[in-house]
């Protein structure tokens, strides 16, 4: 049996009834607790939280690296500034929760809780920013915001309380900076997903379905094993909209006062849903080795009487390993009890240390992803394990893709988007003429929606009108 092969075997459950291994596996594994008795809204537990860590650290030193700076911005935006952006509070105000009360008094002024922070954010910029040397501005925050979701909520993937928002906001002095600012946000969030191996796709919404109050919006989407995609990244070209709402003025080089041009872009904990659903399997969570709160688990292997013996070169292992996030797991029982847990968990590598490997100058390792098991000689464990780490990052990255590019099909006719999408659980490239209303014929006819435009140049015909097709565009079921 090829690797391949035997990873597949162990995705029964997993592919066949994700949503309920996702559920299960949310709860199992500790990443959440799920009983909080407020819809959309869970507890982060220990475990989960030192994951949520470890990514959020990833993003930051890739922004801190491309001249991003972290600040933080209030909760609460008073409702005149939230009201101010005509397109925004519409796209927005029927998911707002407004704070009406200071203790029994009512307020004089409601207050917004930030479904997203840029009416919190740029009445402040307008008083920071005075000439074309202020700019660009390239500002980011990690926060809580909330959003009164009314489809479906799901742990992680359509919270209320999103707990894990990451939104970065610039401002630039030129139309054309603003732009190629778009273009780093994307190439941070390639970087981004590409080390915790998420596979995307980057397409361009519809003209109906960007941002409130952006130009326009480029998604990066994944597919989950169910078909359905996920949005897990948004970036925004806002032009000059903001500004002039907010009166974001600069002095240009000429000496005239200018509006700024602005993006923003923003992640949340669906990445971290991606992370754990994307790599897992029907044993439960395999995690990447970088966000792993647990890289190694060693694991004794007593026999009567020789339980000292190990003990003591338990520990000596644990020292050479220092290098990585080593947990020995001493605990009075079973070793299958133990194996069970720790790949629940998806700790990436186990090792196992009983007498024999040490009398043979060996230890015994346990690859999370393939459930390969060897033994390495013991004057080699530091290489070997880190040879190993990698190896697995390497192929959870690869066998997402390859699992991700293979539900995605062609569609040449509307019957083929239903039955590739419905059927098939897939996603469907198709041809369109670029026509908002043939577009929104073509979704109401397949119940199936127009994620993104790709870039790409298109041929043939429009399958939903036969006209000359213009695009090429994404099409599916998401969350
Ligand atoms: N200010 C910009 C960046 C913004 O708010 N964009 S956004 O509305 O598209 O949100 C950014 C990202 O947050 C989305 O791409 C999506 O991945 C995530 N997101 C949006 N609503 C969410 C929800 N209810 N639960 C979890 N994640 C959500
Ligand atoms: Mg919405
Ligand atoms: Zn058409």
């Amino acid at each position: 049996m090829t690797r391949i092969e035997k990873g597949e075997m162990m995705r029964e459950r997993w592919r066949h009834s994700f949503s309920e291994w996702y559920n299960e596996i949310i709860e199992r594994a500790e990443i959440l607790d799920v009983r909080y008795p407020v819809k959309g809204v869970y507890v982060w537990r220990p475990y989960g939280f030192k994951i949520r860590a470890r990514v959020v650290e990833i993003i930051r030193r890739i922004l801190d690296s491309t001249g991003h700076e972290e600040a933080l911005f209030p909760l609460l935006i008073p409702e005149h500034e939230f009201a101010k952006e005509a397109k925004h509070i519409a796209g927005f105000e029927d998911e707002v929760y407004w704070v009406t009360h200071g203790g029994l008094e009512p307020l004089k002024v409601k207050l917004a809780l930030r479904p997203t922070s840029e009416t919190a954010m740029y009445p402040i910029f307008a008083l920071w920013i005075r000439s074309h040397a202020d700019m660009p501005l390239k500002i980011y925050q990690v926060v809580n915001t909330f959003r009164y979701e009314t489809k479906h909520t799901r742990p992680l993937i359509r919270l209320r309380e999103i707990t894990t928002f990451k939104e970065a906001h610039t401002a630039h002095a030129s139309a054309e900076e603003a732009e190629r600012q778009v273009h780093e946000a994307i190439e941070c969030y390639r970087r981004f997903f590409d080390t915790l191996g998420i596979p995307y796709i980057i397409s361009r919404r519809p003209d109906w379905d960007r941002f409130p109050g952006a130009e326009y919006t480029i998604a990066f989407d994944t597919i989950f094993p169910d078909g359905r995609t996920l949005q897990i990244a948004t970036v925004h070209n806002l032009g000059q909209n903001f500004a002039r709402t907010f009166e974001i003025t600069f002095e240009n080089p000429q000496g005239e006062q200018e509006y700024a041009y602005q993006t923003c872009y923003g992640i949340s904990d669906r990445v971290i849903a991606a992370l754990l659903a994307l790599h897992g399997d029907d044993s439960g969570l395999c995690l990447m080795p970088e966000v792993a709160p647990i890289q190694v688990v060693i694991v004794p292997i007593w026999f009567k009487g020789r339980k000292e013996m190990v003990d003591a070169e338990m520990e000596k292992l644990k020292d050479e390993l220092s290098d990585f996030r080593v947990h020995v797991d001493a605990r009075d029982l079973r070793p299958g009890a133990k194996y069970y847990d720790w790949e629940l968990r998806g700790v990436p590598l186990r090792v196992e240390l009983g007498p024999r490997d040490i009398e043979r100058g060996e230890v015994t390792l346990v690859r999370r992803d393939t459930g390969e098991r060897f033994s390495v000689p013991r004057s080699e464990v530091k290489e070997r394990v880190g040879e190993a780490l990698r190896e697995i990052a390497a192929n959870l990255k690869e066998r997402a893709w390859r699992e991700m590019e293979s539900r995605v099909h062609e569609a040449r006719s509307m019957e083929e988007i239903r039955s590739l999408v419905v059927e098939r659980k897939g996603v469907v490239r198709t041809a369109w003429c670029g026509r908002e209303e043939c577009g929104k014929s073509m979704e109401d006819r397949a119940d199936v929606d127009i994620l993104g435009i790709l870039d790409e140049e298109a041929s043939g015909s429009c399958t939903g009108c036969s006209a000359r097709a213009e695009k090429v565009v994404l099409m599916g079921r998401s969350y």
